[in-house]
């Protein structure tokens, strides 16, 4: 048969993928934040359907947006599988299907706004010349992007393939070895710093915040931290305006609230949980502008919208912004166990709110388990394209959840970072293999960590993982342990 004889019709329905960073499951308030408040996520939340046993793959970033692009866990691929500096070759194998070129193969205009963070070029890269490959050699028809996060250099923007703002009389250098040009670092200057370091961060500063590693030039491009949020926001609206006629995805990934946080100065002291709750708001105020711009463009009923995180929330990382003497009480993982980095639920469960307005039924909640590396297979269903047989090794449709009935998952790896130690879910048990106590050092001042013991939990009785159930249980450990080691011989876990 013809290929176009059996293709599935074309979509008509957007997608909108708001993924926030280091937003954790207990800080929105639809998700049980007491002060902190949210109206543009609950008011989604109260349209549509809401999760309350999704995950992100991994409890750092790189390792989740790469099961995300892929469809395939990131501990298969050491490249994609740990938190990339800003100077990393781009970890997504630009010959395989991406969440994003599958849906450009279905008829999406595609475009990214926000954090990358899965590398670019292959090596040595040249800021001031064509930057590639990246998002456009992956799927997407329009990028506006940062590098790699908000605390890594180089601390500019790119669209398409160039630096934004770029003067050529002054290139930008870019090392994560040792510095490059002059400009002061935190470590020999710390009196010019309007926000101090506490571990690591302590290189380039840009506009008074030292950061991870060194760069020299570019002064004209240098992002201005207090109108990130907005810059990204306008973007990913100008995005959806231009694209209005046509059927697009869009992935807004957003630097909120990932340290340095900064809002801007309209969301100051608005919380009552300080700047981290500033910035949980101002996020919430992007959301607000993005359902507002599809409102607007009478795009909504054709529009599936999701907003969720990359891993779970964390207090401080790396600055002294006063998180922890500031937080009032919230709780920013709610009862569960850990933070960002770790294996616990802490580190990786997140709110996962979807809307679709005729599709999904307003109001619901739902208890499926479902992960971001699902996106890929989920999206596909939503666009009417077919798998490509060779892609997506990991990623299930749980589209079915999304409209309220199952999930097709009755297991879901999760990873930290780097490509050692993985988790696994089985129904409502959780088993996390030892680690040998050489290699248990927590990073982040321990917030990261996770106990380097074999451990065993009952979820259905025990979210905050307290209880250690292993020893009572050689088998269960036993059969978990050998379908973890299956998954990862066979390559694949779908179906
Ligand atoms: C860690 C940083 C942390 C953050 C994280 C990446 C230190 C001590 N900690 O190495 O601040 O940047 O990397 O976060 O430097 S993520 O959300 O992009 O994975
Ligand atoms: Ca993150």
């Amino acid at each position: 048969m013809p290929y176009a004889a059996c293709a599935p019709k074309p979509s008509k329905h957007s997608i909108v993928f708001i993924l926030a960073d280091d937003i954790g499951y207990g800080d929105f308030s639809c998700y049980g934040a007491m002060r902190v408040k949210t109206p543009h996520v609950d008011q989604l939340a109260r349209e549509g359907i809401r999760f309350t046993d999704a995950h992100a793959t991994g409890s750092v970033c790189t390792p989740t947006r790469y099961a995300f692009m892929t469809g395939q866990y990131a501990w298969r691929n050491p490249l994609g599988a740990g938190i990339l500096s800003g100077e990393a070759p781009l970890a997504i194998d630009a010959t395989k299907a991406t969440t994003a070129s599958l849906l450009k193969q279905g008829g999406y205009t595609t475009g990214i706004v926000g954090k990358w963070h899965m590398g670019l070029g292959s090596g040595q890269i040249n800021w001031n010349t064509d930057i590639k490959p990246g998002p456009l050699e992956v799927g997407f028809d329009y990028a506006f992007i940062y590098p790699a996060t908000g605390d890594r250099v180089p601390c500019v923007f790119i669209e398409n393939h160039r630096v934004v703002g770029l003067d050529p009389n002054d290139p930008i250098q870019v090392s994560y070895d040792h510095k490059v040009g002059n400009e002061p670092t935190g470590r020999e200057h710390p009196e010019l710093l309007t926000l101090k370091f506490k571990h690591g961060h302590d290189a380039t500063i840009i506009n008074g915040i030292s950061r991870i590693g060194w760069m020299s030039g570019g002064k004209s491009a240098w992002w201005k931290d207090e109108q990130m949020a907005d810059t990204l926001t306008k973007k990913a609206v100008a995005f959806i305006e231009q694209n209005k006629d046509k059927t697009f995805f869009l992935y807004l990934a957003t630097h909120n609230i990932h340290v340095p946080r900064v809002p801007h100065p309209r969301w100051d002291h608005t919380s009552g949980c300080g700047t981290r709750g500033d910035a949980i708001q101002e996020f919430d105020g992007c959301v607000g502008e993005i359902v507002a711009t599809l409102d607007k463009l009478k795009l909504a009923d054709n529009t599936l919208l999701i907003v969720t995180s990359d891993n779970g929330g964390v207090i401080g990382d790396g600055y002294d912004s006063g998180d922890e003497r500031d937080l009032n009480g919230h709780l920013c993982n709610g009862a569960l166990r850990g933070y960002k980095g770790s294996l616990y639920e802490g580190g990786h469960r997140e709110p996962f709110i979807a809307r679709w307005p005729g599709e999904i039924k307003p109001g619901t909640e739902s208890s499926e388990l479902i992960g971001l590396v699902d996106m890929m297979a989920t999206f596909a269903a939503v666009a009417g394209v077919e798998m490509p047989k060779d892609g997506g090794p990991d990623s299930f449709n749980v589209l079915p959840a999304l409209l309220g009935g199952k999930s097709p998952r009755d297991h879901l790896v999760v990873q930290s970072n780097g490509v050692e130690r993985q988790a696994i879910r089985v129904g409502e048990w959780k088993y996390i293999p030892g680690k040998p106590a050489a290699h248990a050092r927590a990073a982040g001042g321990g917030l990261y960590s996770t106990s380097p013991n074999v451990q065993l939990y009952n979820l259905a009785n025990d979210i905050s993982e307290e209880s250690n159930l292993a020893e009572k249980n050689p088998g269960k450990v036993k059969e978990f342990q050998a379908l973890l080691d299956k998954i990862k011989t066979d390559e694949r876990s779908r179906p």
